[in-house]
């Protein structure tokens, strides 16, 4: 059966069926059919985790923290001539489900979602994860603790979309965040609407700009890097460098030669990118012809997988030419923006005639009424 009937199916059976239909796909796609919420003593997982490692996890959210910190914008609030008060003003996403693929999970994209979340004053978050064997990555459950969340369940898949979005098992989320294999991302698309979506991540991709000063290297183990998230994952090189264009000749390697780096550039803007390394003479002076990536790394020092572990850039990032119309993750997307307005006596009355004449373009002649009614 085609994707998309397949998940709307699923999605059905669960909205009609709740609890019921949840544990039936548990049983078939995860082989699990013990408790859905973790329970107390699974929470205790902290002798699992390393002293070292804890420390890691600790110096990692303090400079996630640091960045996203940066991105707090004020509310908008100002009077006009008249002495009427406009605006717009942010408010938090109360509740948020976090969703971590099971058959690989990355505490690292965990901590990617949950600390600007935090930041931003989203006060509820869950997170659903399939089990492997029954039990949730003690890494996952010991960050969840560290950033209060205080709700796991053991639900994967099309399902775990569905739970989040009509409440079953939990309390229902406003908003989905994190990354899942196309039955997920399909769920996640059919949903929308209902609950708000982050986006719909794909095979993960990286571009190299580079010219005869960059090294080899270097690039190489970059371009490799990326490729080690999986088959589908894409690696590009758009170079000057016909050394360093022979040298990166590998299976999943998608190599460019061009005379200049302009023409570099252009490629690049064609791909979208979702991570975008500069190796050249003197990186800033590209920076200005790219238009389109998730994340831009300049220089010798900035690799990816930096980026992806420590730098406390976000990781997670727009792919598969998403770059072209969308953004990193950020604050932004778990805040609302309100717009706000008082209008003084004078205001109105001086100005309704634009107000009023629309309204008898439009024929809404209620409209119309109640700006004229006032005196
Ligand atoms: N490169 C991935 C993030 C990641 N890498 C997590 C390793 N773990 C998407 O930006
Ligand atoms: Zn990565």
């Amino acid at each position: 059966m085609e994707l998309q009937n397949y998940v709307s199916q699923i999605l059905n059976d669960i909205k009609n069926n709740g609890m019921f239909a949840v544990k039936k796909y548990s049983k078939q796609f995860d082989n699990y059919d013990g408790d859905l919420e973790l329970k107390v003593e699974e929470w205790d997982i902290d002798e699992e985790i390393p002293a070292q490692d804890k420390e890691i996890i600790e110096k990692t959210i303090q400079r996630l923290e640091n960045y996203h910190l940066k991105q707090k914008t004020e509310d908008i609030l100002y009077s006009n001539e008249y002495n009427s008060t406009y605006g717009l003003i942010n408010r938090p996403i109360n509740r948020i489900g976090i969703y971590v693929p099971g058959g690989k999970p990355l505490p690292s994209s965990l901590l990617m979602v949950a600390i600007p979340a935090k930041i931003a004053g989203v006060k509820e978050m869950l997170i659903t994860s399939s089990p492997k064997d029954g039990v949730i990555n003690p890494y996952i459950i010991y960050i969840a603790k560290k950033l209060g969340i205080k709700e796991i369940y053991k639900i994967g898949g099309i399902q775990a979309i569905a739970a989040m979005t009509y409440g079953i098992g939990m309390k229902k989320v406003d908003k989905i965040f994190g990354p899942g294999n196309q039955y997920v991302n399909e769920a996640k698309r059919q949903v929308f609407g209902e609950v708000g979506i982050d986006s719909l991540a794909g095979p993960s991709e990286i571009c190299v700009i580079a010219d005869e000063t960059a090294k080899p290297e270097y690039i190489l183990n970059d371009l490799l890097s990326q490729l080690e998230h999986g088959y589908e994952s894409k690696a590009f090189l758009v170079t000057t460098s016909k050394e360093l264009y022979e040298y990166c000749e590998r299976e999943g390697i998608d190599r460019y030669l061009f005379k200049s780096i302009e023409d570099c550039a252009a490629k690049t803007n064609e791909i979208a990118p979702e991570h975008l390394e500069i190796m050249t003479k003197d990186p800033e002076s590209v920076l200005p012809l790219i238009q389109n990536a998730g994340a831009i790394y300049l220089g010798d020092y900035t690799p990816v997988p930096a980026a992806d572990y420590f730098l406390g850039v976000n990781h997670v990032l727009p792919t598969g030419g998403a770059a072209r119309f969308s953004s990193v993750l950020n604050l932004s997307d778990f805040t609302k923006k309100i717009s706000v307005a008082k209008v003084s006596k004078d205001e109105l009355l001086k100005e309704r005639y634009l107000g009023i004449r629309m309204a008898e373009i439009e024929g809404m002649h209620q409209h119309k009424k109640s700006m004229e009614v006032r005196k």
